[in-house]
């Protein structure tokens, strides 16, 4: 995904975090759908090379930036103080005069972070290992999380993953058609209007004290977590803009909607799109071997498959909805982009329905041996 090429007057910005060294170069990094991130190259006082990751963060996205930047601050700071002999962590570099971000002259809020070198993202899962240590991380995350001091963390976009509420936005979306789409995606509107009944069945969970909320990511997505370059292994979890209160069923279902598939979420194939049973296993092999495997009760352990199901039906309406009100939330590289996102997503609900009781006997199966 391409991200918007480096402003004119990002010299001037960077210049007011406390950055050392000269600055070399800055190119735009990653794949992310929501904020632009910039690679920053700088010669450090020590004639070592150095670099940054700069992100101009998407307010659209994002309405109240200051509790966002407040999170990410309080959960960074908490996980460099249980960081142990792990050094690779996210970590926020201050402005000059000690902010965690700062405006440029057209409003928008930069903020800086230390490159995590040494390790790479992946946009899709290859092979079981990389499935096995995302579960891994985000479980680790998690357990870590659970114990931050102070008051309840911000919700930086309401409602994010209430799938009712996601529901009535894409009603709303296809009845009011602002850019005439609906038409043209009649069976992709049918299908998830057929499944409806699917997005209350964690909120009634939560109502009736079945499961409970706790301090989650939120956007547990493959690219999201860090692989280091030699070992493979997981190092750290990055993008923390979502993390607020939520239920441990939305992160696992968001792995296994990017780490047990067979597709890009993007593949303008549908027909490729499947859930893969092994990457499915190795993430719940991952997640029950984190230290957040314990915490699980006995409603969250038989609807992990069913949370799979649901986050890829709620990323399909989210992706549908912003179609159909002419692509204002996710960066695009197409005018069918999210029409191509949403369509593997269908095919991977359609595939996850085929092999629920499958993946039902591998979670079985994988508590059996633990
Ligand atoms: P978005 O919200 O747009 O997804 P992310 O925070 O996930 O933004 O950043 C986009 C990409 O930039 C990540 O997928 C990752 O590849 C890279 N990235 C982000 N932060 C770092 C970091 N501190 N070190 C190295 N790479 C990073
Ligand atoms: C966005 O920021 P990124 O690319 O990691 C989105 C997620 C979606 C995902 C779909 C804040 O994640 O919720 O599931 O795209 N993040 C936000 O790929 O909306
Ligand atoms: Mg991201």
């Amino acid at each position: 995904m391409s991200n918007t090429p480096v402003p004119p007057d990002f010299t001037d910005m960077i210049k007011l975090f406390a950055v050392t060294g000269r600055f070399v170069s800055a190119q735009p990094y990653g794949s992310g759908h929501i904020n632009d991130s910039y690679v920053v190259n700088y010669i450090g006082d020590n004639d070592q090379p150095v670099r940054y990751v700069a992100q101009r963060i998407n307010d659209n996205v994002f309405k109240n930036v200051e509790a966002l930047n407040e999170n990410v601050q309080r959960v960074t700071a908490h996980l460099a103080s249980d960081a142990g002999d792990n050094s690779r962590q996210l970590t926020l570099i201050n402005t000059i005069d000690g902010q965690t971000c700062t405006q440029d002259a057209h409003g928008k809020y930069w903020r800086v972070y230390d490159f995590i070198e040494g390790a790479h993202t992946v946009d899709r899962v290859t092979n079981e290992a990389q499935a096995r240590e995302t579960a891994r991380a985000f479980g680790g995350f998690q357990a870590r999380v659970a114990s931050l001091p102070g008051d309840r963390l911000k919700e930086t976009i309401p409602n994010f993953h209430h799938t009712r509420s996601r529901f009535e936005n894409f009603r709303q979306a296809v009845e009011a058609d602002q850019v005439g789409r609906a038409a043209e995606i009649r069976p992709e509107i049918d299908f998830a209007y057929a499944r409806e009944a699917d997005t209350a069945v964690l909120i009634n969970f939560l109502a009736e004290g079945k499961v409970l909320e706790r301090v989650t990511h939120n956007d547990t997505k493959i690219n999201n977590v860090m692989l280091d370059d030699q070992t493979q292994r997981a190092v750290a979890v990055i993008d923390l803009d979502t993390v607020m209160p939520g239920l441990p069923l939305y992160d696992f279902g968001e792995m296994v909607r990017t780490s047990a598939s067979s597709t890009d979420e993007d593949d303008p194939h549908p027909e490729n799109m499947r859930l893969e049973l092994p990457y499915f296993r190795a993430l719940v092999e991952g997640y029950l071997s984190s230290e957040f495997g314990s915490v699980l009760n006995k409603t969250e352990r038989q609807h992990l498959g069913f949370a799979g199901k649901l986050m890829t039906y709620e990323n399909l309406i989210r992706f549908l909805t912003d179609y159909l009100q002419g692509d204002t939330y996710y960066k695009i590289d197409h005018p069918k982009h999210n029409l191509d996102r949403a369509r593997t997503q269908m095919a991977l609900v359609q595939s996850i329905e085929e092999q629920t009781e499958a993946m039902n006997a591998v979670v079985a199966d994988v508590y059996a041996q633990s």
